[in-house]
């Protein structure tokens, strides 16, 4: 047996289904998971020594590679003197006004430990706000795992959330109504029967979780201007795309303003992190400024905010998204085009550095059409690509991420072992 293999028959003895986050279990490749060791650069290398080129980035973070020097350093400085005071450090100012400055709509900001404790604050906050219970979000979005937001769609428009979730009540979820996303009429409809008990909308400005989905025309623009009308609370979840899309995320790339907005993953560099900000307005409700109450042992943690820092730092500097969008565009066409050679039906969504692969024959704007894609063909493109060094998110409903490391040989090999794949699944 390989070391991944004996490490999982002990890790399944020891933590609920082997992992500590579900989608790391390879269930939906019907796999057993790769332990991995480090990592470097666009590089993993899991515990048999085998080396893989990297598109998960640890589900987005690593967007300036893994185990970057100065990330590296930043970290090693700080922990030197200390790793958690549970008390105001100079860092987590530093982080702040960075963030404040790259995201205008965000005049506040307060640190958490994760996306999920952003979003879950963010929605208690808008509730607080608006003095309003439902919530209205989309389907396929995901927001972490804060119980009004684990909800399946309800049968017809503006039908409450069914529970997605042993252990969520459905009294809670009947306050959150899930729409179809880039449906801008169905949000209309939703407003016009119970606007004025919505107290906001969530959504993935870009959609990240049911694969990438691109929002319409118009399908922000349109939240932003019901939202107004109805004085509901917009809330963008950037989870993936803050830092991710633009330095200003998605609503500076569609230049539209939320009125509050979810941060995670690449602001802590690769450490648990998590943020929420927006208008004073709004943000002084928060303790202890205001009565919405909000809390965190590891909140602004040091070693997070400096890892944070040093990310956004190399962010910041100029040609850096430029040069991701051209390696990734380059990436996509050579998938393109190895398709069309061995006439294989595929979509590819592609924003920025990031980009989904649907093998569809239709182009996937919401999550009923991404549904039916072929996860069969997945599958094999899944394992054609992990056995010739490129390791994907082991699902067909997660983000493909490029990082600054990658380089242009990476991207050759990479385009070549899809070749090889495409056709090797083509003479079956
Ligand atoms: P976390 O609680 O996992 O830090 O963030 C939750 C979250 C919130 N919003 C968006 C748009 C997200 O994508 C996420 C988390 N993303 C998933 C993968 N797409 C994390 C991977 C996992 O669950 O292990």
């Amino acid at each position: 047996m390989s070391r991944s293999e004996l490490l999982w028959e002990k890790a399944k003895t020891l933590l609920p289904g082997g992992v500590n986050s579900p989608v790391r279990a390879w269930g939906s490749v019907r796999g057993e998971p790769l332990f991995i060791e480090r990592a470097k650069g666009s590089k993993v290398y899991d515990v048999d020594g085998n080396e893989y080129i990297d598109y998960v980035c640890s589900w987005g973070p690593m967007i300036v590679g893994h185990a970057n020097d100065e990330v590296i350093e930043a970290i090693e400085k700080t922990a030197k003197k200390g790793t958690s005071f549970g008390a105001p450090t100079a860092l987590e100012v530093e982080l702040a006004e960075i963030i404040i400055e790259a995201f205008p709509s965000i005049e506040k900001v307060r640190m958490v430990n994760s996306g999920t404790e952003a979003t879950m604050s963010a929605l208690r906050l808008a509730r607080a706000y608006t003095g309003r219970d439902k919530v209205v979000k989309f389907n396929g979005c995901y927001h972490g795992h804060a119980d009004s937001f684990l909800v399946k769609a309800g049968s017809g428009l503006a039908t409450f959330g069914i529970p997605a979730s042993p252990g969520v009540p459905e009294d809670l979820t009947k306050h959150t109504i899930s729409l179809p996303y880039n449906d801008i009429s169905a949000v209309e409809k939703t407003f016009e029967q119970i606007g004025e008990e919505i107290a906001c909308v969530i959504v993935e400005p870009v959609a990240g979780n049911m694969g990438v989905i691109l929002p319409e025309d118009g399908f922000l623009q349109g939240l932003r201007k019901i939202t107004q009308k109805y004085k509901s609370v917009l809330i963008f979840d950037e989870v993936i795309t803050g830092f991710r899309i633009s330095f200003g995320g998605a609503q500076a790339y569609y230049n539209i303003e939320p009125d509050l907005t979810c941060l995670g993953k690449i602001i802590g560099g690769g450490l648990p992190v998590g943020a929420y900000g927006g208008k004073k307005e709004i943000m002084s409700l928060i303790a202890p400024e205001g009565d919405v109450y909000q809390a965190g042992t590891l909140s602004g943690n040091p070693l997070a905010m400096s890892a944070g820092i040093a990310t956004l730092k190399i962010l910041k500097r100029s040609g850096v998204y430029e040069n991701l969008e051209k390696k990734t565009k380059r990436l996509v066409n050579g998938i393109k085009e190895a398709a069309k050679k061995y006439d294989i039906p595929l979509q590819i969504n592609q924003i920025a550095s990031m980009f989904s692969i649907f093998f569809n024959k239709n182009p996937v704007k919401n999550y009923e059409t991404a549904l039916k894609s072929d996860n069969e063909m997945f599958i094999k493109y899944f394992y054609g690509m992990l056995k010739r060094g490129i390791y994907l998110a082991p699902s067909a409903y997660e983000a493909s991420f490029v990082s600054i490391a990658h380089t242009d040989e990476d991207i050759d090999k990479t385009i070549e072992a899809v070749d090889k794949t495409f056709k090797e699944i083509k003479e079956g």
